[in-house]
């Protein structure tokens, strides 16, 4: 099986990072191998958290994964919550020769999450920078490329040497969709349903699908058009109260299911 580094915290409530991570990475066939940057006892945007940092534990556990010789497809990164973890995963990325999906986690709504500093944005910035593909959502990509325009904000970013960006919650038309630039192609996908809401943790629903289907075989397009679809899907059949709680994925992860030619 191919095996997939998933850098990224694991927050008890407000489903998100690893909590939605490990299920869709391995629903699709892939190996999901964590490596968590922090431990939290609910996503940030609450009104209170506790966290746990593993900065410290994060070049002794890549290490030891170097030491017993474990080799990566992917390496798909997420929320950072120190600088040095970035430039842990960086080094870790460089000695690999897997695909490098970078979701470079900032904010949203215009607004930095809570402990986002222009320092940490900075090194996600050179993270982002040395992926193969990425997911910034649209108040990421201003902080990336300071570019509101999505069209020249990607143009930044494939000049830069990213090979695929794809720009997640573009709101047109009373929709919402993603967009994927490449050097000489861009497609837009979008929902069929927008409430106005926006909710936790769909931004690493979209990164995991993407990394999954890639691995599995996947262009960037393809991968984008099956997360848009999941979604909203998703989205459509949730019972949200607060935006928060994240979606009500688990109940359709059988419809991302890998259809292998197994033994019967
Ligand atoms: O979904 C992005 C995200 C991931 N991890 C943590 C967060 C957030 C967004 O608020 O707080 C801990």
């Amino acid at each position: 099986m191919k095996k997939c580094a998933l850098i990224n915290d694991l927050s008890g409530f407000g489903k998100c990072s690893l909590g939605v991570g490990i299920p869709i990475i391995s629903v699709l066939g892939i190996e999901a191998h964590p490596m968590p940057t922090a431990v939290l006892s609910a996503q940030t945007g609450y009104s209170s958290y506790k966290k746990v940092d593993l900065t410290e534990y994060m070049p002794l556990f890549f290490d030891e994964w170097n030491k017993l010789g474990f080799q990566f497809d992917g390496i798909l990164t997420g929320y950072f919550s120190a600088e040095k973890q970035v430039d842990a995963a960086i080094a870790f990325a460089k000695h690999s020769d897997a695909v490098l999906l970078a979701d470079p986690v900032m904010g949203d709504d215009g607004q930095r999450y809570d402990g986002f500093t222009d320092s940490l944005c900075s090194k996600i910035k050179a993270l982002a920078f040395s992926a193969d593909i990425i997911t910034p959502n649209v108040t990421e990509l201003h902080l990336l490329t300071g570019e509101r325009d999505i069209h020249k904000g990607a143009e930044i970013l494939l000049s830069g040497g990213v090979k695929s960006v794809v720009v997640t919650g573009i709101k047109k038309d009373h929709k919402i969709g993603n967009a994927v630039f490449e050097k000489d192609s861009c497609r837009e996908f979008y929902s069929d349903y927008y409430e106005g809401g926006s909710y936790s943790g769909t931004g690493d629903m979209l990164a995991s699908i993407v990394m999954g289907k890639v691995l599995s075989g996947s262009d960037v397009f393809s991968a984008v058009k099956t997360a848009t679809e999941f979604i909203s899907f998703v989205i459509k059949n949730s019972d949200v109260r607060n935006r928060n709680d994240g979606v009500d994925f688990e109940k359709y992860l059988c419809k991302l299911g890998c259809d292998n030619n197994e033994k019967k």
